[in-house]
């Protein structure tokens, strides 16, 4: 029966239907599906093929756009269930995070932003398009333990880079640690810019950020 119901979830995407998108995210959620599983499952089996085809020219820009409101709407509408399954309630550290400069991508960077928050971590979500300067001014503010930062551009990835020599420069790197993810991200780049941990997925970056804290 979850089969049926994500295939209809990537097709709802893939027809960039946000209406549809909304009523079978709240359908996972009466059925009691995780709703991470509804959305690496369903969700973005639809969003990865919309990708896929606009990076071989078979999909152009509105279906882009229109896939993207759809996950979003569908994102939108399973968080409130993502947090309520945390379990973990005792503040294991501050998170300041944001998709970086010149980058509007904000899915998956707000996917991990519940993630960590459900999982004990005070997230300070800053959005999309987020400056080195305002991360790790915001990061100094708080007192944060750590910057997360997305990137889901081969051009915007170089900021993630910025950011940390930034915070080395202004002796801030021993106090703050840095995670960097996004599609293009790999551990090459990671350990080439010396960030302090990596993760492909939403789940992952808790792990990581626990260990950096010393929490894991
Ligand atoms: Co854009 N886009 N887009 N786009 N878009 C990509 C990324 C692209 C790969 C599509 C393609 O060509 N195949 C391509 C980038 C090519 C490249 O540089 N390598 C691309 C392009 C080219 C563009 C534009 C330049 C298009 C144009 O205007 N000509 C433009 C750029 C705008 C800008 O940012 N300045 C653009 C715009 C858009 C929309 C606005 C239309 C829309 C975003 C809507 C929104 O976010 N509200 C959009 C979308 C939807 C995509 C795709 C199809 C889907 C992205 C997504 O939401 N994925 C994407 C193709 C793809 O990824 N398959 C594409 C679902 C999400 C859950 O996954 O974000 O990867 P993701 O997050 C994952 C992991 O990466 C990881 O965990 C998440 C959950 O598992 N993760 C982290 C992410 N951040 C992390 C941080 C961490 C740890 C893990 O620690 C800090």
């Amino acid at each position: 029966m979850s089969e049926e119901l994500f295939k209809k979830m990537a097709q709802s995407i893939i027809d960039g239907d946000s209406d549809v998108a909304v009523e079978l995210a709240n359908e996972a959620i009466a059925a009691g599906i995780d709703p991470l599983v509804a959305i690496t499952d369903g969700f973005v089996i639809g969003v990865n093929q919309v990708g896929d085809a606009f990076a071989c020219g078979d999909a152009f820009l509105p279906e882009l756009v229109m896939a993207g409101e759809a996950m979003k709407a569908a994102v939108t509408t399973l968080e409130p269930e993502m947090a309520r399954r945390g379990s973990e309630r005792q503040i294991l550290g501050k998170v300041v995070l944001g998709t970086v400069e010149g980058d509007i991508h904000e899915i998956g960077k707000s996917l991990v932003g519940t993630m960590l928050g459900a999982s004990g971590f005070q997230v300070y979500d800053l959005g999309v398009d987020v400056s080195a300067e305002k991360l790790i001014g915001k990061a100094v503010e708080v007192g944060a333990n750590i910057i997360a930062m997305s990137a889901l551009l081969t051009t915007t990835m170089v900021k993630q880079k910025e950011v940390i020599e930034l915070l080395e420069q202004e002796g801030l790197h021993n106090t703050i640690k840095v995670m960097v993810g996004g599609a293009p991200v790999t551990r090459e780049w990671v350990g080439k810019i010396k960030a302090d941990g990596y993760s492909e997925d939403a789940i992952g970056a808790v792990a990581v950020a626990k260990s950096i804290v010393g929490a894991a």
